[in-house]
């Protein structure tokens, strides 16, 4: 049996990541660090064995910013694989703490990377960095033939995937210098239901379900006219997998090749719902009406303006597609369905838990 060692367990990729290779019949150690209120809810499931003697899963308390701990615990499981998903990863969040994402995105993964090499476990031990699509930052979206592969050059934009640059290169370093198994996973936005209700995709199907629902009034946004491409992490954690089943360590674009705006999304997940939208205004003043109530839905609000922004993004996912044979199985229609469905369904269930008396805990900023 396979020992894995995880990083970043309670959000979106982990929980994918820990069904597949449970499927494969893996040991997982899985780290997680400590937080005052309980946030496993989406991982729940997959501890719920009731069989102890098929407990598969060890969990360790861990920080990123903590090496000792690390240096430890890698010595004491000897992983065979490591998947390196834990970080602080939104783009705008790193504006406001860009010392604190560097040393949790960027010295950490030099961090882990020192903690497989003093255990003598650099030949044996197979590391997979969760690298980012944005790495590239600009792209000129008017030559498609400049479309971007894992060779483009970078030029990251926000202090997030800056310390995303290090953490790809400190990688590649330690595969050239101490011949490690280390491969980047250069990766494109991937959501889900279980996608945390911050990133623009969740918070959209999330606001959409609440006005249908008459839950909430208006869904604030900005940058309409980003685009990006939007897979399904389902999708995506096979791809990890596969990138570590491989003979020799490589870089990889996982994309779906496919890019739309914000707006596009919106769209969408209005039509889920049947609510017809019309815009009214442009840039800062833009509006979103309802177009059977003329019942303002969507408004720009410049409190999400970023100092640097991405606006365009699309990347050539080919060698992904001819080396590994991976490709993705949603469409980003299909994912934003699950998505409206998935977070109507959670409401419905969360008013039923209110009405007979239960707290549901809620969040959302940015
Ligand atoms: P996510 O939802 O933001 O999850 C990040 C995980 O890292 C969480 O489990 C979080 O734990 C943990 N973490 C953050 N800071 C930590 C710290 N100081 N110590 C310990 N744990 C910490 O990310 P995701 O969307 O699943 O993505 C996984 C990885 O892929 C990340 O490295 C991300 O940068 C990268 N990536 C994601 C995308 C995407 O579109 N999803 C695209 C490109 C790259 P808490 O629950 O305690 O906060
Ligand atoms: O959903 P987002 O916050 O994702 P972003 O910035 O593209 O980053 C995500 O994908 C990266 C890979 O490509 C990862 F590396 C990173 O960890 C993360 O998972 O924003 C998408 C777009 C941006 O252009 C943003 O400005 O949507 C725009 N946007 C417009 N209004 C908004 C909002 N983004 C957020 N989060 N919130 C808004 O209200």
């Amino acid at each position: 049996m396979k020992k894995a060692l995880i990083t970043g367990i309670t959000w979106q990729d982990w929980s994918y990541l820990a069904e597949l290779l449970l499927e494969k019949w893996y040991e997982i150690h899985w780290v997680k660090r400590r937080t005052s209120l309980i946030n496993t809810d989406r991982i729940d499931h997959i501890f719920q064995d009731p069989h102890e003697e098929n407990k598969k899963f060890f969990l360790h308390y861990w920080d990123t910013t903590d090496s000792g701990n690390m240096i430890k615990l890698v010595a004491d499981v000897k992983p065979d694989e490591v998947y390196n998903l834990a970080a602080q990863s939104h783009v705008h969040v790193s504006f406001d703490m860009p010392e604190y994402t560097a040393n949790s995105d960027g010295i950490w993964t030099l961090r882990i990377l020192e903690a497989i090499r003093v255990a003598w476990l650099e030949k044996s031990c197979k590391f997979y960095q969760a690298s980012t699509s944005e790495l590239f930052g600009w792209m000129d979206y008017n030559r498609p033939e400049a479309w971007y592969n894992e060779s483009s050059p970078m030029h990251p934009r926000s202090p997030y995937w800056c310390a995303k640059l290090y953490a790809m290169w400190i990688a590649r370093n330690y595969k050239e210098s101490y011949w490690m198994f280390c491969s980047n996973w250069i990766l494109f936005n991937h959501e889900s239901p279980r996608r945390w209700e911050t990133f623009v995709t969740r918070k959209i199907t999330m606001a959409v379900a609440k006005i249908k629902l008459w839950l909430q009034e208006k869904l604030y946004l900005w940058n309409l006219d980003a685009k990006r491409d939007w897979g399904h992490a389902k999708d995506y954690v096979e791809a990890m997998w596969l990138m570590l089943q491989q003979d020799k360590p490589d870089d990889f674009v996982i994309a779906t090749w496919v890019s739309n705006t914000v707006r596009d999304f919106v769209n969408w997940s209005f039509e889920e719902v049947w609510i017809k939208l019309e815009w009214r205004y442009s840039w800062v003043d833009e509006k979103w009406y309802d177009v059977e109530t003329w019942k303002c839905l969507v408004e720009v609000d410049p409190k999400y303006f970023r100092p640097a922004e991405v606006n365009y993004l699309l990347w050539n996912a080919s060698k992904a597609r001819t080396v590994l044979w991976w490709e993705p199985k949603y469409t980003v229609r299909e994912l934003c369905k699950e998505m409206v469905r998935s977070d109507i369904e959670k409401f419905e269930r969360d008013e039923l838990l209110k009405s007979h008396g239960y707290t549901v805990l809620n969040q959302c900023e940015w």
